[in-house]
């Protein structure tokens, strides 16, 4: 069988020399570059389009509340769109290959070596997405990751074992003063109150151990450190009014789970009216309630620390333990 294999190859090198398989190679070579540059072509025209939709966000989170998750979505969505055309490209080689070149007698096919056009293309044409690709997530997430001098809110969130505390800033920096507070406890979830249609600032800081800021509408999760660090992002605005939970994304211990907090978006006149009550000594809840909106949580609830006969089963606790 070695023998008669290696009969073969050269007659399939001359063979493949021809000018007219050479002709018919270019001419695909051709193709398939077109079709590498209509991929490109149709990822920068999905880029802003939400034809995810459809296919359920391709297992991204749908519903973002800011103009930069949505620029993330679309990234994400046009992302996908590429690889299936890619995909469904390869599968179609894949298949033609299979059904054209299937086993037909005892003789080798065609041992088609060192085509020079042909590896020059599935060199360049993976480089060539790659290059695309990181093109658009380089200026999407220079896009999310930007900060301005003037945003129009700063809010700086201390988060600590298992809470978090919501600081009304009248600037930038560690330097700034804290003008308003909300500072979550075991039997109320702090509740972030926030304009729609103004930029917000962020600044994170922890006390004890590293802690993630994540609300899941906004498709962007920060750690906070403890120390110095201080972790700052922004959102250029808010735009869908509502209530949203809001969680700890980094395992920080044991009541990790249930580190939760709420963010309220509401009205810019009703942002002012709630600050206004903050600063004139109100608590959250009757700030909350001055301006119409429900006084705690609705999205989430304290975790109940306590046992009691509906979350304690005596019958396998180990002996001594209970009551
Ligand atoms: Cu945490």
């Amino acid at each position: 069988m070695v023998a008669r294999s290696s009969e073969v190859r050269p007659t399939a090198v001359r063979r493949s020399a021809t000018p007219r398989a050479g002709g018919r190679r270019g001419r695909r070579a051709g193709r398939l570059a077109g079709l590498g540059f209509s991929g490109a072509a149709l990822l920068v025209l999905l880029t802003g389009c939400d034809v995810g939709a459809a296919f359920g966000g391709f297992g991204w989170p749908q519903g973002g509340i800011t103009p930069e998750a949505r620029r993330m979505y679309d990234l994400w969505i046009a992302s996908c769109v590429a690889a299936l055309a890619v995909g469904f490209f390869v599968w179609g080689l894949i298949f033609w290959c299979i059904v054209r070149y299937r086993k037909r007698g005892n003789e080798l096919p065609v041992q088609t070596r060192y085509n020079l056009p042909m590896e020059f293309l599935y060199t360049i044409a993976p480089v060539l997405i790659v290059s695309v690709l990181f093109y658009y997530t380089a200026v999407v997430q220079t896009d999310v990751v930007k900060t301005t001098n003037n945003p129009d809110v700063t809010v700086e969130v201390v988060a600590f074992k298992w809470n978090w505390q919501f600081n009304y800033r009248d600037g930038q920096g560690v330097d700034a003063e804290t003008t308003a507070s909300v500072l979550g406890t075991s039997e109320v979830i702090p509740i972030l109150v926030l304009p729609t249609g103004r930029s917000i600032r962020f600044e994170e800081t922890s006390r004890d151990v590293i802690h993630s800021f994540w609300v899941p509408e906004m498709l962007f999760k920060r750690d906070v450190m403890p120390g110095s660090i201080r972790n700052v992002f922004e959102v250029s605005s808010l735009e869908t009014e509502g209530a949203y939970v809001g969680r700890c994304a980094e395992l920080c211990g044991s009541y990790h789970a249930f580190m939760n907090f709420e963010l309220r978006v509401v009205s810019p006149e009703n942002f002012d009216r709630f600050l206004a009550a903050k600063q004139g000594g109100a608590s959250t809840q009757d700030a909350l309630t001055s301006i119409g909106e429900e006084p705690y949580a609705t999205t989430t609830r304290p975790f109940e620390t306590r046992r009691t006969e509906s979350n304690f089963n005596p019958d396998t606790a180990p002996a001594g333990t209970g009551s």
